[in-house]
């Protein structure tokens, strides 16, 4: 066959002729024991490219290579996680993840190869397919695990078909199949653990099974909401960007709803206690009560004490000192409005940025919001035009940011952090602002594993340099742009 340099054939699969197939088979039945398949295979073998059948013929008495091996292992790989309902399993998952490009045309030995398609047979036995490996077990009990392993062999190991498989095993009938409780360290055999909640997060772990979360892990999507309050709560526990959602139209995130113990799906329930008030109308600076709203957006900054404050700001155009140049430090706390970011305006006259959030220390500042607020005209030669983010989590939500510029994220700036972070933008308009870099939005993620950021419904239009200038040092954690228009910005 024709070897890439990957180790695969010239289109990385292994190439196969259909008239020698079945012949091969036979070399395979003489190290492992199990049935020969005649001249038939399993059709998810074409289907995702594990053998062609119009190419060179198959040598399968050759050895097989590592490269191989990786592929024929990566495409059984999405084959079980597309038929069994528990997928492939974390084993198979982690072997997949430890697969690089290197050594793929090291040879494999017969070990090697029952070692590498173990886990998938766990994986099988578990979901109740088969009830055996398909080699002699004890290992080398009558095959030599240091002999090379050829790609009949290879083929053989790897033949299993899920088509029409239906099965899964409950032994105890207590509604969680064996694979699952096994998976996650409960008793198959045991009906008593389907109405416990090992991790204490008010899902039993039936309902666990149910919603597809994790047992073991308080709060599967990371959001900050406990699965059983999510679940209660119409919200979804595998979601971590419903943090931000608002299903009563309250005003209040859910988050926000959660950390204060009101309803997020009833409009009636809202957080309590927790109100600083901003009206630049007024004559004088008040106490910040209802009654006695500060003048100023700063004053409200200064006196929110408790995490997750809330600050609302009337009607207004709002600018001059108190107004811009503000500063949350390490505070988590949400500024909004009355009215919405058509009539709430932080201007900031061309001169600094309107608000810079600074969590020195580093960790667990949790999630500010900005929602419905309108920033113009933020000017600084730092990073951050309107809005400079240092901490654990931000969102803006149905906010304007037009005509800010900086240095870098003429918009907002999100620095280079430590520690996850959560950065969500939605509903929001970003336009006309400049920078060289990241002209609407300038978002770094540090060295942590797990932050999470998601740009959702926002138009990022006519901004003087790039759209969006993301950079994660960890390589691995994504900013999703969802139903979003960025457009014209050069
Ligand atoms: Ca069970
Ligand atoms: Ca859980
Ligand atoms: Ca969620
Ligand atoms: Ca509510």
């Amino acid at each position: 066959m024709k070897i890439d340099k990957h180790g695969y054939c010239s289109n990385g699969r292994l190439c196969s002729a259909t008239t020698v197939f079945s012949f091969l088979f036979v070399l395979g039945t003489v190290v492992f024991n199990t049935p020969v398949l005649g001249g038939n295979y399993p059709q998810w073998w074409i289907d995702r490219g594990v053998v062609i059948t119009n190419a060179a013929v198959t040598n399968d008495f050759a050895a097989v290579n590592a490269g191989q091996l990786k592929w024929m292992a990566t495409q059984a790989k999405a084959e079980m996680d597309s038929k069994l309902s528990g997928g492939s399993g974390q084993a198979v998952s982690n072997l997949i993840a430890s697969f690089t490009t290197s050594n793929n045309y090291c040879a494999v030995n017969v070990g090697q190869l029952k070692n590498a398609a173990k886990p998938f047979y766990d994986s099988l036995i578990a979901a109740g397919y088969t009830n055996t490996y398909p080699w002699p077990v004890p290992p080398g009990s009558n095959c030599n695990d240091f002999a090379l392993a050829n790609i009949g062999q290879l083929k053989n190991v790897f033949s299993f078909d899920l088509t029409g498989f239906t099965g899964e095993i409950d032994s105890d009938g207590d509604g969680m199949p064996d694979w699952w409780e096994q998976a996650h360290g409960f008793n198959p055999n045991d009906p008593a653990d389907a109405a416990q909640d090992a991790d204490g997060d008010g899902l039993s772990n039936l309902k666990e099974y149910i919603h597809g979360t994790d047992p073991r892990n308080p709060d599967t999507d990371g959001d900050g909401m406990p699965d059983g309050w999510e679940v209660d709560h119409g919200l979804n526990p595998t979601d971590f960007s419903d943090l931000m959602s608002d299903a009563d139209n309250d005003g209040i995130p859910a988050f926000y709803e959660y950390k204060h113990g009101s309803d997020p799906q009833d409009a009636a329930s809202i957080p309590t206690n927790c109100y600083y008030y901003v009206d630049g109308s007024v004559a004088t600076n008040g106490d910040g009560s209802v009654g006695s709203p500060f003048k100023t957006i700063q004053a409200a900054l200064n006196a929110s004490t408790n995490t997750y404050d809330i600050i609302k700001i009337a009607d207004g155009v709002y600018a001059g000192t108190g107004n811009k140049k503000l500063y949350a430090g390490a505070k988590a706390l949400m500024l909004t409005s009355t009215n919405g970011a058509e009539h709430c305006i932080i201007d900031c006259e061309g001169d600094g940025r309107a608000i810079e959030w600074y969590d020195t220390y580093g960790a667990n500042n949790g999630l500010s919001v900005m929602k419905g607020i309108q920033i113009r005209n933020g000017y600084t030669s730092e990073a951050g035009g309107a809005v400079f983010y240092y901490g654990n989590g931000l969102a803006i939500d149905s906010c304007m940011l037009i005509s800010n510029s900086s240095i870098q994220g003429g918009a907002l700036h999100v620095d280079w952090s430590d520690w996850v972070m959560a950065i969500i933008l939605r509903n929001c308009l970003i336009a006309s602002n400049a920078a060289p870099l990241g002209a609407g939005l300038d978002i770094q993620f540090g060295a942590a594993n797990g932050s999470q950021g998601y740009v959702q419904n926002c138009t990022i239009i006519d901004n003087a340099g790039s759209g969006i200038c993301f950079s994660d040092d960890y390589e691995t954690n994504p900013l999703v742009l969802e139903n979003s228009i960025v457009w014209s910005n050069i």
